[in-house]
């Protein structure tokens, strides 16, 4: 008989979801349900989501540990963002769980990314607790959300033990859970209860020190910590450990404290052992993926391992004419320092140098995935330029090969028509239609990477705003042909100046702008786009000529549209392959990579040379 220890004293689960399904939600409810905080704390909603993008957008981007207590048990949480893009934060984080809470919303039932979570979830051989989440919607429909899941489960599962799964009904944002969808109580003791009940204690392995380390994080005082799960033996502040890296390397330091989560905050321990979540201090040069242990048994786990990127694009040093002004980070040595330090903690993202040494090429899991990143590197006071987003090709045996996604979309009917125009135009091909008994209509579709790239600006505005989608990257195709949809011609200002009511309002005779009256413009940016293919030189900083007759009221006969302003997502869903996007701590400005005529037509002759 095999005597194997189990810490009955612990449970670590993952909450893992399609994004928006509510597990941040469903954290903030545990945590107030524990008594974690003081009586008449102030802590506000989605409490885990604590970092300033992350409450601008509503979404978690990075993965956090949190831990309460329940009864006799401590149930460590790992909450994980839900969007397809950081889908690298949910893998690195699985190992740290023994179980997972799988919430599916019950009107939205599984979408691109509950397929995504579960499929990685089984493969690192969690067990799994269904929790179909706001039953309280008008349209919620928790008895064929749960056949959906189930038919899920039959397709992912790799065991039959993955199939046995307890199903718990909730309303997150009201603290609500039961066995029922019609009877929920007055609390979550219910999803307490399945968590003690089925997600297993933790095994503590015999032998030496033992650690993934899944997860990094710094504060000013101590410095980096390594996080990650004990699987074997104990540790206490004072010991010793080999850091076992990427190539064999083997190198030991001694460890300052250890800390352990309780509630949101970190606090020191004497010491932990297997089955513990910790948080190691005083190791430095630590990697995700490096494994701590004894140095007298040094055995590395296995490196985590990560899908890879499908979207790619250039970060450059700022060559506007404005470089230099308005960011406190701008040489080459500094970019690329910045976006090497990224890896250290960005385990979906790729950085390499290229032929030019001012430029990188930075691929990630999505548009979002390197939006996120430019738009935290420019708050730090950082300024650069970006490329055009676009799909990773690969050659494989010869071939021509793209990245691949399944697409889910979720429309009212009145908007399928064009829907399913604009996704057939950009090569998808549809696999399943499912209408139902409310005017809804779900779509699943393959489609390129290239196709989606861009799309979601014009799916919101195909929808009306109302229609869902989700899309996971599921592998490379063979190349499906060119379908560029031409965009609208750019305007273009045709010299620097500061642009002014009259010369704007030439530019609207055009098309639509993209800035107010005085603001500063160079020579080839883009100040709007025009009504039809092929870009225009426009004067927006033209004055009206003065009469005659001075007249005080001349300049108000002119109506301005306000400017049409572009966020950062639509700046890259909008760039041409021969534009870039400036991006500095106070602006984002698009322009034509080459900003004069001369420039242009220089370019276009030596492309044309290259090619004959
Ligand atoms: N009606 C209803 N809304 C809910 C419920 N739970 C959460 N929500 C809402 O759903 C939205 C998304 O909730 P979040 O908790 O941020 O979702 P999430 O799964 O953490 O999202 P990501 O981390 O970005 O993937 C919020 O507006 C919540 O208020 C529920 O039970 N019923
Ligand atoms: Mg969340």
């Amino acid at each position: 008989m095999t005597l194997t220890n189990l810490r009955h004293d612990i449970r670590n689960v993952a909450i893992i979801a399609h994004v928006d399904h509510g597990k941040t939600t469903l954290v903030d409810a545990l945590l107030k349900q524990s008594h974690t905080f003081r009586e008449n704390q102030e802590v506000g909603t989605l409490i885990m989501d604590s970092n300033d993008l992350e409450r601008e957008k509503g979404i978690t981007i990075l993965a956090k540990n949190t831990s309460i207590r329940h009864g006799d048990v401590t149930i460590n949480i790992i909450d994980t963002p839900g969007h397809a893009d950081f889908g690298g934060e949910v893998e690195r984080v699985l190992n740290m769980a023994d179980g997972c809470l799988l919430l599916v919303d019950a009107a939205e039932g599984p979408m691109a990314q509950t397929r995504f979570v579960l499929r990685k979830a089984f493969e690192v051989g969690l067990r799994t607790i269904i929790v179909i989440n706001k039953v309280d919607r008008a349209n919620a429909d928790p008895a064929r959300t749960l056949e959906r899941v189930h038919d899920l489960f039959l397709e992912l599962a790799e065991d039959a033990d993955q199939l046995e799964a307890p199903v718990i009904y909730a309303i997150a944002k009201e603290g609500r859970a039961g066995l029922t969808p019609d009877h929920l109580g007055p609390d979550l003791e219910p999803l307490f209860a399945a968590i003690i009940e089925s997600v297993p204690a933790p095994v503590v392995e015999p032998g030496g020190f033992q650690m993934l380390v899944a997860n990094r994080a710094y504060d000013d005082y101590t410095g980096t910590m390594a996080i990650g799960r004990i699987t074997r033996g104990s540790i206490a502040p004072g010991d010793t450990v080999a850091v076992l890296g990427t190539d064999g390397a083997q190198r030991r330091v001694k460890v300052a404290s250890v800390l352990m989560y309780r509630g949101l905050d970190r606090v020191s321990v004497p010491s932990a052992s297997a089955g513990d979540i910790v948080l190691l201090t005083g190791l430095e040069e630590v990697a995700i993926g490096d494994t701590l242990a004894d140095p007298e048994s040094p055995d590395p786990l296995p490196r985590i391992e990560i899908e890879e990127p499908t979207v790619r694009m250039t970060f450059g040093v700022n060559t506007s004419p404005f470089a230099g002004r308005e960011g406190k980070f701008s040489t080459t040595r500094q970019l690329r320092a910045r976006l090497y330090k990224e890896l250290d903690t960005n385990l979906g993202l790729h950085v390499a140098d290229t032929a030019v040494a001012e430029r990188f090429l930075l691929s990630g899991r999505g548009e979002l995935h390197l939006a996120v990143l430019i738009e935290t590197m420019r708050r730090e006071g950082y300024e650069f330029e970006v490329s055009r987003p676009e799909a990773i090709i690969k050659v494989i045996n010869g071939q021509r090969m793209e990245p691949v996604e399944h697409l889910t979309v979720d429309v009212r009917e009145e908007h399928l028509g064009g829907v399913t125009e604009a996704l057939g135009k950009r090569r998808g091909e549809m696999i399943e239609i499912n209408y139902d008994k409310k005017g809804g209509v779900r779509l699943e579709y393959k489609i390129p990477t290239r196709g989606l790239i861009g799309f979601r600006n014009a799916f919101l505005t195909l929808t009306a705003g109302t229609g869902l989608m989700g899309s996971l990257a599921i592998g490379y195709r063979p190349w499906a042909g060119d379908f560029r949809e031409q965009r609208n011609g750019a305007l273009t200002a045709s010299s620097a100046g500061i642009s002014l009511t009259y010369g704007l309002a030439g530019a609207q005779e055009r098309g639509t702008t993209f800035i107010e009256p005085g603001e500063e413009v160079y020579e080839g940016m883009i100040v709007g786009v025009q009504k039809r293919p092929g870009d225009i030189r426009v004067n927006v900083c033209r004055e009206k000529k003065q009469s005659n007759v001075r007249s005080s009221t001349s300049d108000i006969s002119v109506r301005l549209t306000p400017a049409s302003k572009l966020s950062l997502e639509q700046s890259l869903d909008f760039l041409a392959d021969d534009e870039l996007l400036e991006v500095t701590p106070k602006h984002l400005r698009l322009r034509k990579r080459y900003l004069t005529e001369v420039d242009q037509s220089r370019a276009r002759r030596l492309a044309e040379a290259a090619r004959s």
